[in-house]
């Protein structure tokens, strides 16, 4: 019976090409019951899968036993969103069995390449947030960081996008339609989370109050288990999800009354919590269901959290010992609430006590500055679906500005300013107020951004706590974004300076020296080609556009929003085909414009832009006057791993966000490390690449953030910039004179109009400076070895930028946990 319990019952699987071709077959027929004569494709993939799956779960298992035994201190990272993208070839390349894997798979007739293709994007996230999500785990892992995820199984994920008559038009993500392989289930691990009912308060005899929530609704969350396997001989985390069940209970009341349809109606219902993924980026999306969501997993997270802390046999005042929780934006940051109550309630923890562990427990990242991004719940809501939270709310709020009231006596405005209840109109409660009034740390994500928040939105925080506002500039995981992604780039880098910098992307660094190698750079040229071959027949498939892949691969790909100013691009787009069309674009170089990115279905002038850019393509590209010189495309339904094509083919990178605006970035880091150039502005992290890169190195133009806020409060008057830039005017009144929709007058009159009579991004202020800066990227273009020496330095310079070293910022800085390595040697440079 003790045997079970000794590692010496683990038999590890062999890795070679014949165990790994044993194991998919034993699959395919022990596990799937599949005969091999007719297994299709997608069989295979699921078999593969599971061949995968079972060289991890060991390893697994030992991850949480090293961490358990050495009763390492571990974070949680709750995120609404995971945007994971596919699992297959990310396993195989960081376990180490990609060349075995792929042989045995031959071995059987069957092409890794064409499988792999099969696997649905786990696509749980909107944008950069749940990206930065997916990348901290798989750097966690890989740094042998004691960190998990929590978060939602949504059944349908972010929408697909499919462009008709350059409309978009949205589908419902089925990603879970064939089942998901990496997933187990743990239906023993069930949690209850209670929604709506209503408060009883009893006194005790010393007078102290006691609540208790009751009745309402409960909605059990049942948990699914991903195993995020780290590179190398990294070890093994876990990303748990949430799915929501109906609870017994409450389907027995109504079978009871023998209303079996009704029963079958609630649990429907119930469910719904976690059926879909919200599609708004940027914007608050305020609805109950949304509210539920987030409550939801919260509430599940923090009882698993409690329930295993309980379970390695530690008190919960000891809680911020063993225990960090990061909120990934204010998504999660019901937790303050939540955390008071299970502590308080359930726990029969007094108030400070449970002020102290909760504020020492938690961390909040901030993702953005724009205010319609920000999260506030209206205060009637949060009575009705969690009441209990609203009075804890109520008395957190009174007990901080109490303590504003003393350090700054007489200060009305202030105490306005920073309550954690919105007093103007309808009250409301204001969730990022809640995270950063309930948590150790708040850190913005880029140094431009972080600055941002301590002199603006924060400010009257930061005059308070000076000492909570920190800056950790993101990452992006070097594992998928350079190694598997551009598998042509990675071999070429290894060969010439080792392998080092997939786990270490500092070691990257010697790569520079070897960008005034001409041989070097004649064979970066050839790998980028290589990309950009690939992408162009990706295109010609997929948007049915033929495209020269000696042009300038010029993409902009990221979410569709104004700030992000898809519009501004365009209109260079537009410059360039008059351009051309007037004769004089002699000096312009052939370009590729790529444009790819999701609209949040509601967002009305977001559609719009998309609809613009698909009719100015369509001109443009079926000119013949034009031929070769410019080409536009839309590339549709951009996610995780249409990224992974787009970008290792890209020759600029469009950063072009108004100062002030974009938090961060994180494609831009992607886009650079694969050794794109960027014209970007002064904004986000455009500024550190700037830094890292060099300013040769970079295209920078456009207002600074400062001038973007000395312009708005001057009173910004964007037809100045029309009526002084003729090129500027034209390209507007060809939109506005319907060119590129002869077959609908005013078509486009509504964006006409916003840049017009407003341009809230100063799309305009920038124009001039755009073109000229463009015009300078065509100059160095037409110069290969000087392009391709900037290039590689790009790739070089990227060190920073590892997520790895973001990790081990919010690992020391915020989180204070260590590395625990399952087995064997510690991790360099962790
Ligand atoms: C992004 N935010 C920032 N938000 O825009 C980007 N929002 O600058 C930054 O690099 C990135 O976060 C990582 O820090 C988002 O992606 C969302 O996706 C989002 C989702 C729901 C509600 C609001």
């Amino acid at each position: 019976m003790n045997d079970i319990l000794h590692e010496s019952v683990f038999t590890p699987l062999e890795n070679d090409c014949k165990a790994l071709g044993d194991s998919i077959r034993g699959r395919l027929i022990h596990s799937l019951g599949k005969d091999p004569r007719i297994a299709t494709e997608r069989d295979w993939l699921h078999a593969v899968a599971l061949a995968v799956r079972e060289r991890m779960l060991e390893r697994w298992i030992f991850t949480r036993r090293g961490y358990q035994d050495a009763s390492a201190k571990r974070v949680y990272y709750l995120s609404m969103e995971f945007l994971i993208g596919r699992g297959l070839i990310n396993a195989m390349l960081n376990l180490g069995i990609y060349d075995a894997t792929r042989e045995a798979l031959a071995e059987f007739g069957m092409d890794l390449g064409e499988i792999a293709e099969l696997e649905a994007d786990a696509a749980l996230g909107n944008g950069g947030l749940g990206r930065l999500a997916a990348c901290i785990l798989d750097s966690l892992a890989t740094q042998c960081l004691p960190g998990f995820g929590y978060g939602i199984r949504y059944e349908y994920g972010m929408f697909a996008q499919e462009i008709r008559d350059g409309i978009q038009i949205e589908h419902p993500d089925t990603w879970l339609r064939y089942g998901n392989p990496w997933e187990l289930p743990r239906p023993e691990g069930l949690h209850p989370v209670r929604f709506y009912g209503h408060l009883i308060t009893h006194y005790r005899a010393n007078g102290e109050a006691q609540h208790f929530w009751e009745d309402g609704e409960t909605v059990m969350a049942m948990p699914y288990d991903l195993p995020i396997p780290g590179y190398g001989p990294g070890n093994v985390n876990n990303l748990r999800l949430w799915a929501a069940k109906a609870s017994r209970d409450f389907e027995l009341e109504y079978f009871n009354e023998g209303d079996y349809i009704g029963a079958v109606e609630q649990k429907n219902q119930s469910e719904n919590i976690s059926r879909v993924l919200y599609p708004n980026d940027a914007s608050q999306a305020g609805r109950e269901l949304r509210l539920k969501q987030e409550y939801f997993f919260v509430s599940a997270s923090l009882q698993d959290i409690l329930g295993r802390h309980r379970e390695d046999g530690h008190t919960l005042s000891a809680l911020p010992n063993h225990v960090a929780i990061q909120l990934n934006d204010t998504h999660p940051a019901i937790a303050v609430a939540e955390l008071m109550r299970l502590l308080m309630d359930d726990n029969d923890l007094p108030w400070n006590a449970a002020w102290r562990i909760t504020v020492k427990t938690l961390a909040y990242t901030n993702h953005t500055l724009m205010p319609e991004a920000l999260e506030t719940w209206p205060v009637e809501l949060m009575t009705r679906v969690l009441p209990r939270h609203m009075q804890i709310i109520y008395d957190i709020n009174h007990r901080f500005l109490n303590d504003v009231r003393h350090r700054f006596p007489g200060d009305q405005e202030l105490l306005r300013r920073v309550s954690l209840i919105d007093e103007a109109g309808a009250r409301r409660v204001r969730m990022a107020h809640l995270a950063v009034v309930g948590s150790h740390h708040t850190n913005g994500v880029a140094a431009l951004h972080s600055e941002l928040l301590r002199n603006t939105l924060f400010s009257d925080f930061y005059r308070i706590m000076p000492e909570r506002f920190v800056n950790v500039t993101n990452g992006v995981t070097p594992r998928l974004w350079l190694h598997q992604a551009n598998p042509d780039l990675s071999r070429m880098i290894c060969k010439h300076i080792g392998d080092g910098w997939i786990r270490d992307l500092d070691q990257i660094a010697p790569l520079a020296a070897l960008a005034e190698n001409a041989e070097v750079r004649a064979e970066f040229r050839q790998v980028k080609l290589a990309n950009k071959r690939r992408l162009a027949d990706y295109i010609a498939a997929e948007a049915g556009v033929r495209v020269k892949p000696e042009a300038l691969f010029d993409v902009q790909i990221k979410r569709i929003h104004e700030y992000k100013r898809q519009l501004l691009k365009l209109l260079h787009v537009i410059s360039l085909y008059n351009r051309i069309r007037d004769g004089q674009a002699d000096d312009c170089v052939p370009r590729v414009v790529l444009f790819a990115g999701k609209a949040a279905p509601a967002y009305i002038m977001a559609k719009q832009i998309i609809r613009l850019i698909n009719d100015v393509a369509d001109v443009v590209n079926n000119d013949p006057i034009v031929g070769d010189r410019l080409k536009c495309v839309f590339v549709p339904n951009y996610g995780v791993s249409i990224a992974t094509i787009i970008i290792p083919a890209a020759d600029l990178s469009e950063q072009i966000s108004t100062a002030g605006t974009e938090a961060s970035g994180t494609g831009n880091m992607k886009l650079a490390l694969n050794g794109a150039l960027t014209i970007g502005t002064l904004d986000g992290a455009n500024i550190e690449i700037r830094d890292e890169v060099g300013a040769d190195n970079i295209f920078i133009f456009g207002l600074h953030t400062d001038e973007v806020e000395a312009r708005q409060q001057a009173g910004y008057d964007p037809r100045k910039h029309y009526r002084e830039n003729p090129s500027l005017a034209r390209c507007l009144d060809m939109i506005a004179s319907d060119f590129f929709a002869p077959d609908e007058p005013h078509r486009h009159q509504a964006i006409v109009d916003s840049l017009l009579h407003e341009d809230r991004y100063l799309l305009l202020a920038d124009y001039a400076a755009y073109i000229e800066t463009q015009n300078e990227v065509d100059r160095l273009y037409r110069e290969p070895e000087d392009w391709s020496r900037k290039a590689i330095l790009n790739t070089a310079r990227m060190g920073r930028f590892s997520i790895d070293r973001t990790v081990r910022e919010y690992a020391s800085q915020i989180w204070g946990i260590e590395p625990r390595s399952v087995k064997g040697q510690e991790p360099k440079n962790a």
